[in-house]
C-alpha cells in the first residue's frame, strides 16, 4: 500500500508480536488521532502507540480539579471534518478537561480510530535501520513495530517536571501530580493540602482545592501574571454563527498570528488597544483600570514590545491585585515583579486572587524561606514546618524537548537524538531532524506550536507530513531528511526571531526557554514569527520541491 511504484522491503518477523505498517505514530493526543485518520485517508497503514489508558493526550492526563483550556472551545477543535464540526456542541467558552476528553473520545469513535490504537503501551526505543531504511519501535510490552515512517506526536507538554526535593519519598500522606491526577475518587474533603507551583496548573486548581480542603497551603516560588477568563456557558448564537461559517473561521485561524480568530466573544482573546501606555496620563491609566480590571495591564499598543511600557502595565496589574486581595501584605506577596508581562505563557484563571481571601487558604511565599525537605508529615521550609495530608505538585513540564529526548530515538550511525540535542534542539521547521530520515515531529521545537492554537498547528503539521508521504510515494522516493545547511539556517532563524522580545528578556525564566529544568540549555524553543509566516515559509519550501530536504 505504501509505494505502488517501488515497494519498500518488508521485514519478515518470526515474532507474532511484531507488526509492519507504513507509519507508526507515537501518541494518541490531538495530533496522533488526526494523523491516524489522515494517513488512512491517504491510503497508508498506520498504528498509534499510546502510553496512557485513553486517548486525548494532554486532556487525558491533566484531570486535576479546575483543568481547563486557555483557548476557546470553538477555536480549539478540529477543522478537518465538516460533519464533526456540525454535530459537536460545545458547552462553555473555555472547555474544561472533561469536555475535551469527551471530544477526543468522540473523534476516536466517530472515525473508527480505536482499532489501530494501542493504549497502555509506552514506547521504549525508536531505532533507525540504515540498511533496510525502516524504523523499529519497541514497546514496554516487548512488542515491536516496524515502519517506513515514524511520526512523533508526543506533545510539547507531556513529561512532568518532578522537582528532586530531599525526602520526597518520606511523606506518609498522599502525593499527586496535577498532570498525573488519578482517575476516580481522590477524597480531598477536609484535608490539609499543600500545593507546590503557581503556574497555569497551580492557578487553575487553587480555587477548586480551596473549595474542598480543610486548609490549603499554596507554596509559591514566583508570583504569576494571570488574567480572569470570564468563562461561562457558550452563547448558542455564537456557536450557530460558527457552524454557519466554520470554513471561513478555519481559514482565518491559519491567517492569525496565534491560530485564533478572536471571534468567539472571549474577552481574554481581544487584542491590545491602539493607544500606547507611555503616552497615557495617569488619569487615563486609572480609567482603564476601572474599565477593564486586570486586562488594563495589557490593553495598550506598546506593553508587549516596550520594556518601560511593560513595567507601567505591570504596575496596573499589581494595583489590581491590591484591589482584589484584602490583606495588603498578602497582595504584595502575590504580585509578580522582576520579569515582564509576556515573558511566560499568560495564565487565565477563575477567582484565583479572590481565593486568597478565604480563611482556609494560606500563601507560603517561598521567597521568605524555601522548601528544605519533605518530611513524613509535611513540608519543612526555611520559615517553618507545614503539616499536611496531601501534597500536590503543579510543577510543570520538561517542555517541547522532554518527550522526544527521553524516548530513546536513535537515527543514522546509532546517534541518539538526546545527544544531537545536547546543546539545544536542532530541527528543520520543527518537522524533521538531520540524521533521522523519515522521522517527523508534530509541533516540534522550531515550529509555532505552543505559541499558537495547538489543534490548528497539529492539523497543519499532520497535513504537511501526509502530503510529504504521498509525494514520496508518487515519485518513488523512499527517504526524506533535511540537509545540515537547511537545518542550521532554520535554527539560526528561530533564534534570531526570538531575540529582543519579552520572551527572551534577560530577566525572563520560562519553560519556553527551558529555564524550569535544571541543566537544560537556555534556548527559546518555539518559532515566534507567528503561524501565517510559518505556513508561508513551509509552503514556499514545499512548492519549491522540498527545498532543504534530501529526497532519495
Ligand atoms: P509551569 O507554568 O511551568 O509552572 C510550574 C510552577 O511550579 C511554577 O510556579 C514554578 O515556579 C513551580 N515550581 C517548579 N519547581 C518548583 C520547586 N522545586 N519548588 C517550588 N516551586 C516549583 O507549569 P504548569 O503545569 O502550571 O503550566 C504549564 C503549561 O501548561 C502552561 O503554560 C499552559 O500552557 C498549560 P517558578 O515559576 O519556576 O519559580
Amino acid at each position: 500500500m505504501s509505494s505502488p511504484r517501488r515497494p519498500r522491503p518488508r521485514v519478515h518477523h518470526e515474532d507474532e508480536s511484531a507488526v509492519d505498517v507504513d507509519v507508526v505514530i507515537v501518541g494518541a493526543g490531538m495530533a496522533g488521532l488526526y494523523a491516524l485518520y489522515h494517513f488512512r485517508e491517504l491510503g497508508f497503514s498506520a498504528v498509534v502507540l499510546e502510553a496512557g489508558g485513553g486517548v486525548g493526550g494532554t486532556w487525558y492526563w491533566n484531570r486535576y480539579p479546575g483543568a481547563r483550556c486557555d483557548v476557546p472551545s470553538l477555536e480549539y477543535s478540529y477543522g478537518f471534518s465538516e460533519e464533526l464540526q456540525q454535530e459537536w456542541e460545545w458547552s462553555e467558552v473555555f472547555p474544561g478537561q472533561e469536555e475535551l476528553e469527551g471530544y477526543f473520545n468522540h473523534v476516536a469513535d466517530r472515525f473508527d480510530l480505536r482499532r489501530d490504537i494501542r493504549l497502555n503501551t509506552r514506547v521504549t526505543a525508536v531505532t533507525f535501520d540504515e540498511d533496510e531504511e525502516i524504523w523499529t519501535v519497541d514497546t514496554e510490552h516487548g512488542d515491536r513495530i516496524t515502519a517506513q515512517f515514524c511520526v512523533m506526536a508526543t506533545g510539547p507538554l507531556s513529561v512532568p517536571n518532578v522537582p528532586d526535593l530531599p525526602g520526597r519519598d518520606a511523606f506518609r500522606g498522599r502525593v499527586v501530580q496535577t498532570s498525573r491526577w488519578p482517575q476516580g475518587e481522590l477524597d480531598l474533603a477536609g484535608k490539609r493540602i499543600g500545593l507546590i507551583g503557581t503556574g497555569s496548573s497551580g492557578v487553575q486548581t487553587t480555587p477548586e482545592l480551596a473549595a474542598v480542603a480543610g486548609h490549603l497551603y499554596v507554596f509559591q516560588r514566583t508570583p504569576t501574571f494571570t488574567w480572569p477568563s470570564r468563562n461561562g456557558p457558550l452563547d448558542p448564537e455564537v456557536q450557530e454563527a460558527w457552524k454557519r461559517g466554520y470554513a471561513e473561521m478555519r481559514r482565518r485561524q491559519r491567517e492569525a498570528f496565534g491560530g485564533v480568530t478572536g471571534s468567539t466573544g472571549a474577552i481574554i482573546i481581544q487584542g491590545p488597544g491602539d493607544k500606547p501606555i507611555l503616552e497615557a496620563t495617569e488619569e487615563e491609566r486609572l480609567a482603564m483600570l476601572e474599565e477593564r480590571g486586570f486586562d488594563a495591564s495589557r490593553a495598550w499598543s506598546d506593553v508587549a514590545t516596550n520594556p518601560d511600557a511593560n513595567e507601567l502595565g505591570a504596575d496596573l496589574y499589581r494595583a489590581m491585585v491590591r484591589r482584589t486581595v484584602t490583606d495588603p501584605e498578602l497582595a504584595e506577596a502575590l504580585s509578580p515583579s522582576g520579569f515582564p508581562i509576556g515573558c511566560k505563557r499568560p495564565v487565565i484563571d477563575s477567582n484565583y486572587f479572590e481565593t486568597f481571601n478565604r480563611d482556609n487558604v494560606t500563601l507560603v511565599d517561598l521567597q521568605q524561606g524555601g522548601i528544605e525537605t519533605i518530611t513524613e508529615t509535611g513540608i519543612q521550609t526555611g520559615q517553618g514546618h507545614f503539616d499536611l495530608d496531601v501534597i500536590v505538585f503543579a510543577t510543570g513540564f520538561d517542555a517541547m524537548t522532554g518527550a522526544l529526548a527521553r524516548i530513546g530515538i536513535h537515527g543514522r550511525d546509532g546517534v541518539a537524538l538526546r545527544d544531537a540535542w545536547a546543546n539545544g534542539p536542532r530541527t528543520y521547521l520543527g518537522l524533521q531532524m538531520v540524521g533521522f530520515p523519515n522521522l517527523f515531529t508534530v509541533s516540534g521545537p522550531g515550529s509555532p506550536s505552543v505559541l499558537a492554537n495547538m489543534v490548528v498547528c497539529s492539523e497543519q503539521h499532520v497535513e504537511w507530513i501526509g502530503a510529504c508521504l504521498a509525494h514520496l510515494r508518487e515519485h518513488g522516493f523512499t527517504t526524506i531528511e533535511p540537509t545540515p545547511e537547511a537545518q542550521d539556517d532554520w535554527v539560526e532563524h528561530v533564534n534570531e526571531v526570538g531575540q529582543g522580545t519579552m520572551y527572551t528578556a534577560p530577566t525572563c525564566n520560562s519553560w519556553y526557554l527551558g529555564a524550569n529544568i535544571p541543566g537544560k540549555p537556555r534556548v527559546f524553543l518555539p518559532y515566534l514569527a507567528g503561524l501565517p509566516a510559518y505556513i508561508e515559509k513551509v509552503e514556499a519550501i514545499t512548492s519549491g520541491g522540498y527545498e532543504g530536504f534530501t529526497l532519495s
